[in-house]
């Protein structure tokens, strides 16, 4: 009989990419999702119609949605990725946020331990909860901006995070995540449920949600290259005027870019290969938690500056403005995921570049329909 997984956050772009690998793994895969006034599936085009795959509805906190759910389907492994995932909007909405990142999962442990105690549970933990905080560690092949020496041993030191870090989190979102990560080790130890927590740093794609800040830009770089394609007379960008607001061309005007904070530094990989390592960590003898990342880290001018590249422009500063509206009440700087655990424990490591992520989606929304990669 094919083992059977629950994936919530089926609609997300974690959730559509788990479902397409657990499929061809052979898994029955049931995706819950909210009841929402319209149904939208655009990121499951893939797996709609597949015959090992279904989709029910639930509310994640609401207990007794999740009690039944649970019973319902008692399965092998449930994959909990459903979350009010935006860190700026954490700040608006903190009550909302802690009731879906912290007690949704909490729901889930407790229906597991009462109904079903041999199901393995996937928590979606992030990078996030390290906040402020970062170790040093010796490396030898670094980035000027990324080292700093030491005076007495003469090596060079990395900035980053790992299983080890302790947790500093700078928002409501990381607040309510480092709970829900506090509950899957409460719950591992107390009722030795199967519990892990992939401590997963940022990962995008084409099917990245549009209000995060790298498909923000390449969504906005596809309409702006569509736009400058029906200029009449094609001008090379070094001839657009540019006011604060907008870009002009001889026969229209487009508006510019609006971004917060651009200085800080973020470790990106692709949603593609971090689904399979949420996998792996199910296959474990027992539950653990993994930081899951690419041990590479980029400022968001650095992806900007390759996004435009792509285009052809090479100077990104005159397409964009910097918008107070975007910064948040507290930021996080620093972002280097140290993902050795997962290197030897899982033998995962991802295989899609920086520099392949950037190209991957901004040729994404270049094509007018994006199209599932
Ligand atoms: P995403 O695209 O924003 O997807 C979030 C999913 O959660 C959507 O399917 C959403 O449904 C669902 N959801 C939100 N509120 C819900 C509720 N009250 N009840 C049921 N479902 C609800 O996020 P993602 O990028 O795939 O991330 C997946 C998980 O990993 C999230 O938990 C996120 O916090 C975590 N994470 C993400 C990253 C990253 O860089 N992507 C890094 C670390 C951790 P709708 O479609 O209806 O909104
Ligand atoms: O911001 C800065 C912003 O919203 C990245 C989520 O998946 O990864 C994600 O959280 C950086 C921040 O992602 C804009 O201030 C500048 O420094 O794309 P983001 P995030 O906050 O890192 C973690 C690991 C998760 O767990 C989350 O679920 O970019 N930034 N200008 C901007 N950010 C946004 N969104 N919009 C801007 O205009």
């Amino acid at each position: 009989m094919s083992r059977t997984a629950l994936i919530t956050g089926i609609t997300g772009q974690d959730g559509s990419y788990l479902a397409e690998s657990l499929l061809s793994k052979g898994y029955t895969v049931t995706g819950l999702k909210r009841r929402t006034s319209v149904e939208y599936y655009d990121r499951l085009a893939h797996v709609l119609h597949h015959k090992g795959f279904k989709i029910d509805e639930f509310e994640i906190s609401d207990s007794g949605s999740v009690y039944s759910i649970v019973s319902k389907y008692k399965p092998d492994e449930i994959y909990n990725l459903a979350a009010q995932s935006h860190v700026g909007t954490s700040f608006n909405q903190p009550d909302y946020t802690f009731q879906v990142n912290a007690i949704g999962p909490m729901n889930f442990l407790e229906a597991i331990r009462r109904y079903s105690p041999e199901t393995k549970f996937y928590q979606a933990s992030t990078s996030e909860m390290f906040g402020k905080a970062y170790d040093v560690m010796p490396d030898g092949n670094l980035d000027e901006e990324e080292i700093f020496m030491d005076s007495k041993t003469m090596f060079k030191w990395k900035k980053c995070q790992d299983e080890e870090t302790r947790f500093e989190p700078q928002s409501p979102y990381a607040i309510a995540k480092l709970s829900a990560h506090h509950s899957v080790g409460m719950y591992r130890e107390a009722y030795d449920i199967f519990g892990c927590c992939g401590i997963l740093f940022n990962h995008e794609s084409e099917r990245r949600g549009e209000n995060f800040v790298t498909r923000k830009i390449t969504k906005w770089l596809g309409n702006f290259k569509r736009w400058w394609e029906v200029q009449p007379d094609l001008l090379p960008p070094e001839k657009f005027d540019f006011d604060t607001d907008s870009i002009y061309s001889t026969s229209g005007k487009f508006p510019k870019l609006r971004l917060g904070n651009i200085e800080t530094y973020r470790d990106w990989g692709h949603a593609k290969d971090y689904v399979e390592a949420m996998w792996l960590m199910m296959q474990q003898q027992d539950g653990d938690d993994y930081v899951i990342a690419t041990g590479e880290t980029h400022t968001v001018k650095e992806f900007l500056t390759l996004a435009f590249k792509e285009i052809g422009i090479k100077d990104f500063e005159p397409f964009i403005v910097i918008d107070p509206r975007f910064y948040r009440p507290a930021e996080v700087d620093f972002l280097n995921g140290r993902p050795d655990k997962a290197y030897e424990m899982l033998n995962w490591k991802p295989k899609i570049t920086f520099k392949e992520l950037v190209q991957r989606m901004v040729w994404g929304d270049l094509s007018v329909q994006t199209k599932l990669a």
